[in-house]
């Protein structure tokens, strides 16, 4: 007998009950072979990695304790486990390269200087946060350091972040932007029209899908026909498909085509594969998936495996790894009492910000 329909749709996917084995959310390519050595990496730099994606991981586990506690509202959209993307691609691009991305954001924002601090004070809707208190989980921002956000509206930002490709190419200061989207995004039609424009223009561009095998609860195998990566194919734009789940991938290629696109002035389309450890959001009971398909992921964790790395490769010691940890665990607590005991916005505050001001950063 035929399958009722909402049961072909909602099964999970993760085992396959036919033959018993895992079904894979996301395919990953193979990690790159090459020595951080030969990736230009030092090993302070492999440490400064590890600090930066712990700190990640750790602010959301908080950020996420607090939240069940009921210390703030709102949507809570957690990046655990897709930390590599963020951290390898800062590492790869300049720290003056644009840098715009949808509302899974609070590991973009850390990474590009947001202080935890500013972060958990902007979760807690005070004054004191990245964006004054007013913006919360999905508008993190760092304008100084070229992190313009944080965007709510599925594919809302992606034009957005090709203007600033556009700005900088017309003030010729050698700048690329990376357009950060969900796998959901691609379905948008603004995505094709942006991409379209981008390539007639020869925007310098990268537009990359961080796809981490599910929108809300769709699978991706569910939302998509073919691969997500030849989209590129109908615009003649350049693609490439890294392991989202191993920090030296994600470094070599961004860095190889955030280079290329600085010589070129020619946009590129990215799909670096990882996967999400947490539901969508913080009401998310993930039905939709199995125990078993989220623990093959966390088995190849990023940040446990370059934590590995460095140890097994005695790239520093043990105990100086556990002072990071430990340091990291101080400075959340720290901004989560900083958060709670920081003031709300004054109600003036609701009409400051509405409009560009003379004086605006991008203006420099
Ligand atoms: C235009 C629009 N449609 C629908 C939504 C509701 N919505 C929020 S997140 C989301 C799924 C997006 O998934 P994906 O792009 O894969 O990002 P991820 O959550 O996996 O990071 C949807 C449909 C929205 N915010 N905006
Ligand atoms: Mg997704």
């Amino acid at each position: 007998m035929a399958k009722k329909q909402d049961e072909a749709v909602f099964t999970p996917i993760g085992l396959n009950k036919t033959n018993g084995k895992l079904d894979k959310a996301v395919e990953l390519p193979k990690p790159t072979q090459k020595s951080y050595k030969d990736l230009g990496l030092t090993k302070q730099d492999l440490v400064d990695m590890f600090e930066s994606m712990h700190l990640q991981r750790r602010f959301e586990e908080r950020a996420m304790q607090m939240y069940q506690k009921g210390k703030f509202g709102g949507f809570l959209h957690l990046y655990i486990g897709q930390e590599a993307i963020s951290t390898g691609s800062v590492w790869a691009l300049n720290d003056d390269d644009d840098i715009i991305t949808a509302y899974r954001d609070h590991g973009w924002g850390l990474v590009r200087g947001v202080t935890p601090e500013a972060g958990m004070a902007e979760l807690y809707g005070k004054a004191a946060g990245c964006s004054k208190g007013k913006g919360g989980s999905m508008h993190f921002a760092n304008v100084e350091n070229h992190f313009w956000g944080g965007y709510g509206i599925v594919g809302g930002h992606i034009p957005l972040g090709s203007g600033i490709a556009f700005a900088n190419k017309y003030k010729e200061n050698g700048r690329v932007t990376a357009c950060y989207l969900g796998d959901g995004a691609v379905h948008q039609g603004v995505l094709h029209e942006t991409m379209n424009m981008c390539q007639l223009w020869k925007l310098p561009c990268i537009f990359v899908v961080e796809n981490n095998g599910y929108a809300m609860g769709t699978s991706v195998k569910r939302h998509s026909v073919g691969e997500i990566v030849d989209r590129a194919d109908a615009y003649g734009m350049k693609k490439a498909v890294i392991n989202g789940m191993d920090i030296f991938s994600v470094y070599e290629k961004m860095k190889e085509i955030a280079e290329e696109v600085r010589k070129d002035n020619l946009p590129w389309f990215v799909e670096i594969r990882t996967y999400r450890y947490r539901g969508h959001s913080m009401s998310d009971p993930q039905k939709y998936r199995t125990k078993e398909e989220l623990e093959e992921y966390q088995k190849i964790d990023p940040i446990e495996r370059l934590k590995r790395f460095i140890l097994e490769n005695k790239i520093t010691s043990k105990k100086k790894i556990e002072e990071i940890e430990e340091g990291i665990e101080n400075r959340v607590l720290e901004a989560i009492e900083f958060a709670e005991n920081a003031d709300a916005p004054e109600p003036e505050a609701l009409y400051e910000d509405m409009f560009v001001e003379e004086d605006a950063v991008f203006h420099k």
